[in-house]
């Protein structure tokens, strides 16, 4: 029977409260007197999975029974952030459970800041994918993440003595009651070895692969719920175990060490999350990763299209596979090798199946971002798919040779193996040839995709390529994060924007009512006094929360210029040592972000932010007109405070460099103005909010291009702009690090004889847009006007505008209903 208990499941105070304290006993072995913030929290996070798993069930009854298409999502990276308090707002208990741990004397903020979250990912990507499987669950999509369940996330940041020093992220330390694991749901993953060409039964050449290593992948499920709606998606995480067989030979012949290491070595590969975004090592350990999770994922989505018995030629029909960059991109050979090798398909039918399933989203402009393998590696590593690439691309370079006979150029730019040197696999070559839909992640991104890294797939195949703007989900980002706003928000127009986030627009005619700008101001003010105390409390500075909050966190890289913020500083404390009395408008300028741990320049970076906050924050000259802040470790978790509290969004990126940006959406979203460059979504976010509403500057992406092209030169920049000068002068003298001027020369010297960002170029622009920023921060009730307006014009920043555009232009599916029975 399909019965429910619904005495467990209620979603009433009293089924609530009965529930909690059942697990606090049950789950948890607890009698009330003795609970510990932990059985609390944990009492409370499997009383909301017990009501996530009855919208589960059903969501996988009604599937199997509809048999439609269903999303399949891989991405090396999921940044989802805590689910404690996502899952109570989206199953619409917030309150109810609120006053649940009330009543049993405990906080629910101790407990919701208690959770330890799950810090799967670097950053922007790993976050979108969290916003997308919020999204398609709020959309009722059928679908499923796939990815790697790593024992230690990215790390946990500590500055000392101003610099960053890494901590291993054990967030598994205290359990984790959002997981299912499913120890019979396991597939074998073959490393190594050699391959033999044999005939089979019928006369056809076939290969055979003699792996030397092979690896079990068992599946972790974490359920996903929609907003208000019974869609229960799964996340499904793999993570890596040795298989028995293979201990149990070294065991045999007395090999005990030899059996322990095949079994440490195994479990090596679901260890540890790569800390670096952007720049790329060729490390043996990451391809074993993203091969790993990659066949995991593909054979457990042919079983469950065989377990509806369905014919594979059809597979496409079933699912819609998603590449979230090239991580995955070895899925167009490993498709290929268990249609044609282990399920014995022709290749011309495994071929037509592998280029309509898949869809490759690019998330980089950098080009030495751009994934490429050694071909000695890869080969080592994965001897028969390196067979499979040669044949896609050998036939791949016959039908490029018909459409452009003679362009050798243009042949060896599109082949899969770069052969310039050192061969080595193109990642995103292999991507374009094996999907059906190509995209970019912002409209100026796409546009420059066609014309640069991308340039020939777009001519050969012009109609695989589309934008989809990112968006991020509204309901983490707005509801969960800033009750205040949403509750002032609620107030005036309901709550249909959380669903349908255009209704925003209603807020408009509010921008000039001044009580709603007083409860507005009283808003951001609450947000900003709750982040002054978090400020002390992890960095012991007291920040002013009626000086202007102006916050620049995410990734440190060159790219994102956190250092030409720093020389606005530095420029802004330049103007108050010449003019001690000078009437300027109090500003705290805050930090924060993770620097990969290999990269020096952006840990300098970090050290010079400290070193600049010292000073400056110690200067008595300075009489709390400027504070500088770098908040430490700053996650999902840290976000959900940070982007409340700003007055000032810094989006400062040379143009033509920043794919999209996500955090430039979680910031106007909740009310700080934009001081950014026309880069990535800033184009879009000031289309929509308007240029009077966004604070722009510097040089366009175009005008990068050409200055470059023409010799760009840093050094009479530096020499023609006395501002400038002093600032950079002031840093390379040694006054903000003791004296000593060779720290931060590396840093000095890049700028005045390399600037491969601009920073120089685009001083002055910033430094001239920051005077008018500041400007219109002193006539507050137009900033907060302004500010209204940004808010009310976010609506195309919600990731379920940009799911729909996904499921109709590129996966093709359709809604599906989840019915409850009870
Ligand atoms: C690749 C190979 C080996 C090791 C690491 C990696 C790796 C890991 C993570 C490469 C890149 C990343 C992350 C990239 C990323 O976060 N990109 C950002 O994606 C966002 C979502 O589309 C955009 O908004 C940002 O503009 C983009 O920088």
């Amino acid at each position: 029977s399909n019965k429910t208990d619904c005495s467990r499941t209620g979603m009433t105070l009293i089924d609530l409260n009965r529930c909690f304290n059942e697990h606090l006993f049950y789950t948890q072995g607890r009698l009330p007197l003795s609970a510990t913030l932990n059985d609390h929290y944990m009492a409370a996070a499997y009383t909301v999975r017990d009501r996530l798993l009855h919208r589960w069930v059903c969501t996988v009854r009604d599937f199997i029974r509809e048999g439609v298409k269903v999303v399949g999502y891989l991405s090396a990276e999921f940044l989802l952030g805590p689910h404690l308090g996502n899952n109570m707002i989206n199953l619409d208990i917030f309150d109810e459970v609120r006053e649940a741990s009330e009543n049993v004397g405990r906080n629910l903020d101790a407990m919701l800041d208690h959770e330890e979250e799950p810090g799967l990912g670097n950053g922007g990507l790993g976050r979108l994918a969290a916003c997308y499987l919020d999204s398609l669950a709020t959309l009722e999509i059928p679908a499923i993440g796939y990815g790697i369940r790593y024992e230690f996330g990215i790390f946990d940041q500590e500055i000392r003595d101003g610099w960053q020093v890494e901590k291993t992220d054990k967030w598994l330390r205290l359990g984790n009651p959002w997981e299912i694991p499913r120890p019979e749901v396991t597939y074998e993953v073959k490393f190594g070895g050699h391959t033999a060409g044999y005939c089979d039964d019928g006369g056809c050449y076939r290969s055979r692969w003699t792996p030397d290593r092979v690896v079990r992948g068992i599946a972790y499920d974490t359920p996903i719920l929609g907003y208000k709606v019974n869609t229960c998606n799964m996340l499904r995480l793999w993570k890596a175990e040795a298989v028995e067989s293979f201990d149990f030979a070294s065991f045999n012949v007395g090999n005990y060490y030899g059996a322990v290491h095949e079994k440490v070595y195994s479990e090596n590969i679901s260890k540890v999350l790569y800390p670096n975004d952007e720049q790329i090592q060729g490390k043996q350990l990451r391809l074993e990763q993203q091969y790993f999770f990659v066949s995991c994922s593909l054979q457990d989505m042919i079983r469950l299209h065989l377990a509806i018995g369905k014919s594979l030629e059809y597979f496409h029909e079933e699912f819609a596979i998603q590449l979230n960059d090239t991580h995955p991109s070895v899925a167009v050979a490993e498709l290929m090798r268990l249609l044609v090798d282990e399920h014995h398909m022709d290749w011309d039918t495994a071929w037509h199946v592998t280029r309509n399933v898949f869809g490759y989203t690019n998330h980089t402009l950098l080009p030495e971002a751009l994934e490429r393998w050694p071909l000695r590696l890869f080969a080592n590593l994965l001897p028969r798919h390196l067979e499979i690439i040669f044949e896609i691309n050998r036939r791949f370079l016959d039908e490029v040779r018909v459409i452009y006979p003679d362009d050798e150029a243009r042949i060896a730019r599109l082949s899969l193996i770069d052969e310039q040197g050192e061969r080595y696999v193109r990642m995103a070559n292999l991507a374009c040839v094996g999907s059906r839909a190509i995209n970019g992640v912002a409209k100026l991104h796409t546009e420059l995709l066609k014309t640069t890294v991308l340039k020939d797939f777009y001519e050969l195949w012009p109609e695989k390529f589309s934008n989809k703007t990112n968006g991020v989900t509204p309901r983490r980002w707005m509801v969960l994060s800033n009750p205040g706003l949403t509750r002032l928000i609620r107030s005036r127009i309901g709550g249909g924007w959380i669903k349908k986030l255009d209704r925003l627009k209603r807020l408009e005619s509010y921008a000039g009512d001044d009580a709603f700008r007083r409860e507005w101001q009283a808003v951001k003010t609450g947000n900003k006094q709750a982040l002054a105390a978090l400020i002390l409390e992890r960095t012991g500075i007291s920040v002013n929360p009626d000086s202007m909050f102006d916050i620049q966190v995410k990734r440190i890289h060159e790219y994102k210029r956190q250092h030409l913020n720093v020389l606005h500083v530095v420029t802004l404390y330049n103007r108050l040592r010449r003019n001690p009395g000078l009437d300027m408008l109090p500003r705290t300028v805050i930090f924060g972000g993770k620097a990969a741990p290999s990269y020096y320049m952006a840990k300098l970076i970090i050290k010079l932010i400290n070193s600049v906050a010292d000073v400056v924050n110690h200067d008595p000259a300075v009489r709390n007109r400027l504070k500088v802040v770098f908040f430490p470790d700053f996650n999902v978790k840290s976000a959900q405070k940070i982007y409340p509290a700003a007055d000032l969004s810094e989006q400062i990126s040379t143009a033509g460099k920043e794919a999209s940006g996500t955090g430039n959406m979680k910031f106007s979203m909740n009310g700080a103005l934009t001081i950014g460059t026309l880069d990535g979504a800033n184009v879009e976010i000031r289309e929509e909010v308007g240029a009077d509403n966004f604070f722009l500057f510097g040089l366009t992406a175009e005008e990068v291009a050409r200055i470059k092209s023409e010799g760009y030169d840093p050094r009479s920049i530096y020499l023609s702009n006395p501002d400038l000068r002093e600032a950079i002068d002031l840093i390379g003298s040694g006054f903000f690090s003791r004296g000593d001027p060779d720290l931060f020369k590396p840093l000095v010297d890049s700028l005045l004889y390399q600037d491969e960002y601009m920073l120089l170029a685009d001083y002055q622009s910033y430094v001239d847009c920051q005077d008018r920023v500041s400007e219109a921060y002193r006539d507050r009730d137009r900033w907060t006007r302004m500010a209204i307006l940004n808010v009310a014009r976010m609506g195309k920043f919600s990731s379920d505008r940009a799911i729909r555009e996904y499921c109709r232009e590129i996966w093709r599916v359709s809604p599906n209903t989840v019915e409850m029975e009870d």
